[in-house]
């Protein structure tokens, strides 16, 4: 039975992620800075600090693959981002090889690529726009990630994460709309399937107005079930109660772009 490892498992993906895996990883070892507040009695948490490359190598013994979730979610100061997600996926790709793990699913973000304008449709082969310091650090653990399984034979998957949820929040969220189930089928493939070397895949449902081309996920399984245009009545009333933005609504990274943005909006046709 592999041992899996959850980090960020206290946070909303984690939380929801441990339940849709533990029967199919009974042997799932969750982590995070605290333990999740409804920490079952069956469940197993270390409390690790991914700044810290010991408490690191401390959760990875024993572990046959990872899903990384931890660190900083959106965008933030310069040295949160660098400890959490720049140093700290850098212990984790560290650890793992250091511990002999085999794979690690690395929840990477759609702000890798958000400075996209909308109307591109884009590959996984396409060059890393990040539209933010936080996008800049999924660009980094991508390389990384890429650096490991090339270098040191772990098999790596990384999942350019749309906007993660029950419904899609708004407009832009119909397009980049991610189910909990479709994510946990994303991991899965991560985690299991033989032909993983290096993957890149976007975390995206089955959504009409999609950007992303996914074929590669496809290729190896993938079946999203989420259909983003089942709650289009419901984004868009959303949507309504929002001020329009003309940079956040041009791009595909949305108000992460606007943010601090002093750029050419000649740029924005
Ligand atoms: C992300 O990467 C964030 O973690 C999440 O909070 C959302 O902002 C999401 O992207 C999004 O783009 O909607």
């Amino acid at each position: 039975m592999p041992r899996i490892l959850i980090t960020g498992a206290a946070g909303a993906i984690g939380t929801s992620l441990r339940k849709l895996l533990a029967p199919v990883y009974p042997d799932l070892l969750l982590s995070d800075l605290k333990a999740p507040a409804d920490l079952g009695r069956h469940e197993k948490f270390k409390a690790a600090d991914l700044a810290d490359l010991a408490q690191v190598e401390a959760i990875c013994e024993g572990v046959d693959g990872i899903l990384h979730f931890g660190g900083y979610s959106v965008e933030g100061p310069w040295d949160g981002i660098l400890q959490a997600n720049i140093i700290g996926v850098y212990n984790l790709f560290e650890a793992a090889r250091r511990q002999g793990v085999k794979r690690v699913v690395f929840a990477s973000s759609n702000h890798a690529i958000g400075f996209y304008p909308r109307h591109h449709r884009i590959g996984t082969d396409v060059t890393a726009r990040p539209d933010s310091r936080y996008g800049v650090s999924k660009v980094f653990g991508e390389a990384l990630g890429a650096l490991y399984a090339d270098k040191h034979g772990l098999k790596v998957t990384c999942l350019r994460i749309g906007n993660f949820g029950e419904k899609p929040l708004d407009h832009r969220r119909l397009s980049i709309w991610l189910k909990p189930e479709d994510l946990a089928q994303l991991c899965r493939i991560g985690l299991d399937h033989p032909d993983i070397h290096f993957e890149i895949f976007y975390g995206a449902s089955d959504n009409e107005r999609g950007w992303w081309d996914n074929h590669r996920a496809h290729d190896l399984g993938y079946r999203p079930t989420g259909r983003a245009e089942d709650f289009r009545e419901h984004a868009m009333a959303e949507q309504a109660k929002l001020k329009p933005d003309p940079i956040g609504d041009f791009y595909q990274g949305g108000g992460f772009c606007s943010i601090e943005f002093d750029g050419d909006t000649s740029r924005i046709v």
